[in-house]
């Protein structure tokens, strides 16, 4: 009996020190310590022996049975171990590895230039003002010296939406609505950029739907020669140093004087190419004084208070500024084209 249970230490020593997985060794430990594994047979087996022989195998099983628990437990740490490093060499993080690059977008171009020129004013100490886009008639009309039937209205056929309400078509009702905040007392001096809409058949250069940037200052003792110096100032920051501007007189109905502004061509500095049209000059707003009767509806007094105010479209500004032939390019969200303003 002895040697019966020498050979099975043996035998299960041999097949744990072969087991290759956590599941082999398990199996091992079933088959050999097991209910109705060989020593298990042994033990119930003892009965037969003699009084003598009975503590001797029984202690010989119960040493064996411990050698092969303590074999066992000693395999199996090892095979944990094995495992861990096998998965800790597999789930290297090479650190040194150059990361993915992050994909970077860019401002849309239109919206590159609004930013630039909101900067520019805010430089100069202007306020943003923002406001609707579904105006009343009295906003974007009445309180602009534009009062029903006047011809200029019939200049902006617009998206009306209801007999008072309708889409802007500029964005002076921003600049009406504060001024009449301001209840008569200056000084106002705000930009109001955003969306307008005006009924167009869109093609190369219209589109129904554009954006403007108009200015405005109020306050005692504002000059036509304050516009002059405002609007040059943003025409050498926008167009580079060197630029000239010129004043041509025109006409609002809610300015008076009003003048056109064009600066010198900056692609050939006022020799003519195809940019000015060979004229030398390019023209980029239109402004004028404040009507009094527009600063009047607005609450100020137009003997004590004058302003000036100009408008400007961001995107002829920038078709100039980027040589972009078709307005239809900024709203086609075409990513070939967007692509193109990584810099702007
Ligand atoms: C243009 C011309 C202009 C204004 C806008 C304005 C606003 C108020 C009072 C007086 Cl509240 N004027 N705005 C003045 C002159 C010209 O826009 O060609 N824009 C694209």
């Amino acid at each position: 009996m002895k040697d019966r249970l020498e050979a099975l230490k043996v035998e299960a020593i041999g097949q744990i020190k072969e087991s290759q997985e956590l599941k082999d060794l398990q199996a091992v430990k079933v088959a050999y310590l097991g209910k109705k594994g060989p020593i298990t047979e042994v033990l119930k087996g003892m009965g037969k022996l003699s009084a003598e022989e009975r503590p001797v195998i029984g202690a010989y099983a119960n040493e064996v049975r411990d050698s092969i628990q303590q074999e066992i437990d000693k395999k199996q740490t090892e095979l944990e171990n094995a495992a861990i490093l096998e998965k800790l060499a597999k789930e290297t993080i090479d650190v040194s590895l150059p990361g993915r690059p992050v994909k970077q977008g860019n401002a849309h171009p239109l919206t590159a230039v609004v930013t630039e020129i909101e900067d520019l004013f805010l430089s100069m100490g202007f306020t943003i003002a923002e406001g609707p886009e579904v105006e009343t008639d009295y906003y974007n009309f009445e309180a602009l010296n534009l009062p029903k039937g006047h011809p200029a209205r019939d200049m902006q056929d617009s998206f009306f939406i209801t007999e008072d309400l309708l889409l802007r078509t500029q964005t002076s009702p921003v600049q009406a609505r504060t001024m009449e905040k301001h209840e008569g007392q200056g000084p106002v001096k705000i930009i109001s950029p955003g969306k307008v809409y005006r009924r167009d058949n869109d093609d190369a250069t219209h589109s129904h739907q554009f954006m403007q940037i108009e200015g405005l200052v109020v306050d005692q003792n504002v000059r036509l020669s304050d516009l002059k110096g405002v609007l040059e100032t943003f025409a050498k920051k926008m167009f580079g140093d060197d630029r000239k501007i010129r004043l041509r007189p025109s006409f609002f109905p809610f300015t008076e004087p009003s003048v056109e502004m064009d600066i010198s061509c900056f692609k050939c500095s006022g020799k003519g190419c195809s940019i000015c049209k060979q004229t030398g000059w390019i023209e980029i707003l239109g402004a004028g004084m404040v009507h009094p009767n527009v600063l009047e509806m607005a609450g100020f007094d137009s003997k004590k208070y004058t302003g000036f105010a100009f408008g400007m479209g961001p995107e002829r500004i920038a078709m100039l500024k980027y040589g972009i032939d078709d307005i239809r390019h900024f709203y086609a969200n075409d990513i070939r084209f967007l692509k193109q303003f990584k810099n702007a």
